[in-house]
């Protein structure tokens, strides 16, 4: 039935600049639901010396907004300069961010309102630019909300009604064969991208195959009961020193989600050095990066329960060749070589407006704070 047109008085579509507001508004939404119902001493205490206090991301979040969407976009002074430098994450490292004199809980929260309302006004007069900036900003509140449901995770805290990682249905241990080809890897010009997603360029892959779904709970007690933490053939070097220092012998996290979220999930909360010798107890390998994004862009075959959990690849953190840092060193360059790994594809807990097929998270191979787990990769037969 056709519908004939009465009205008349038909809203304007959003401009950029409501648009960017609106994306703000949400990801603050996000922000705030995460820490309505904790009390201040949640919210400032240490809980793991490698996470801030949870005020700390909370200022953070603000101090960020500032600096690049009202200072730096807008033209405007910084509202509060004292604050610069106990909010700059390299200025202020993690692990003194709980001796430090930063905002309380209220004042916290004050500031990011404060900041909000400016920066908003500053967007609506000068506009959105190219939408990079607003962007990014956008996307740093998103990111910090997986980092402070990180934190929260590790507390025990994580607010009822999360979507968590839910049962996936299916064997791990089917695999997908995936030809060599060139492919392109990468952001291409267009749209906003990290930095560190760029140039796109083109990547020769072998012929691979990968695990079409992520290594569940239950594979993951398979590999721990059957002497996983006790193989010394199976662990790197690395690995094995780091089991052996911090005395490693199973995974509590992945135990406790085997018998709660179910043997079918995908295991979580797993090292880099862990992944890692699980594969090699499986005659496999983790997937290279550029493996990981043939497969995840390829047409043909379908990479399932992508997005569930982070997937550890076999690959440090580098430039792409002809890397240009933008708009600062800080967001990725400076993690460059031979520490970091990198994960691809996402969690539970990141926006979709984050996780998307070239977005580049990387960690110290040692850290299970992350929501990560893996997909198993081996060379064609
Ligand atoms: C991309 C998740 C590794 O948390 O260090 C947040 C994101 N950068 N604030 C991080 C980020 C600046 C970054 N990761
Ligand atoms: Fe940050």
């Amino acid at each position: 039935m056709a519908c004939t047109a009465t009205a008349t008085h038909q809203a304007a579509p959003p401009s950029p600049e409501e648009q960017v507001l609106s994306a703000l508004d949400d990801a603050r939404e996000r922000t705030f639901a995460l820490v309505a119902g904790l009390t201040d001493e949640d919210l400032s205490r240490v809980h793991s010396p490698i996470m801030s206090p949870l005020a700390w991301d909370l200022g953070h979040i603000a101090a960020y907004e500032d600096l690049w969407l009202a200072h730096r976009h807008a033209g405007l002074e910084l509202l509060r300069p004292d604050l610069a430098g106990v909010y700059d994450a390299f200025e202020t490292p993690r692990a003194v961010r709980g001796d430090i004199e930063a905002l309380g809980p209220d004042d916290a929260r004050a500031y990011m309102r404060e900041v909000r309302e400016r920066a908003a006004e500053a967007l609506v007069r000068r506009g959105a630019g190219d939408g990079s900036v607003c962007e990014m900003v956008i996307r740093h509140e998103l990111q910090h909300s997986e980092t402070m449901r990180q934190t929260l995770a590790i507390a025990g805290l994580l607010p009822p009604g999360e979507p968590s990682l839910e049962p996936s249905g299916g064997a791990d241990d089917e695999w997908i064969e995936v030809p060599a080809g060139p492919f392109e890897m990468g952001a291409g010009e267009t749209g906003f991208a990290y930095d560190n997603e760029r140039p796109r360029h083109t990547v020769d892959v072998d012929a691979f195959q990968i695990s079409r779904r992520p290594v569940s709970n239950g594979s993951w007690m398979r590999f721990s009961e059957g002497g996983g933490y006790e193989r010394r053939e199976w662990w790197s070097d690395e690995g094995w020193a780091w089991k052996q220092e911090h005395d490693i012998t199973h995974h509590p996290a992945v135990a406790v989600a085997a018998g709660t979220a179910g043997l079918q999930s995908p295991a979580c909360h797993v090292s880099w050095f862990e992944a890692d010798a699980f594969a090699r107890a499986h005659d496999a390998r983790l997937p290279s990066e550029a493996e990981w994004e043939r497969a995840a862009t390829w047409d043909q075959q379908t990479l399932a329960h992508l997005g569930r959990v982070w997937e550890w690849t076999g690959s440090t953190f580098g430039g792409y060749p002809g890397f240009v840092s933008h708009p600062y060193r800080e967001y990725s360059e400076v993690f460059f070589g031979e520490d970091y790994r990198v994960l691809r594809g996402g969690s539970w807990a990141t926006s979709p407006r984050v996780k998307t097929v070239t977005f580049r998270n990387w960690d110290l191979p040692q850290r299970r704070q992350i929501f990560a787990g893996l997909r198993l990769a081996r060379d064609a037969s």
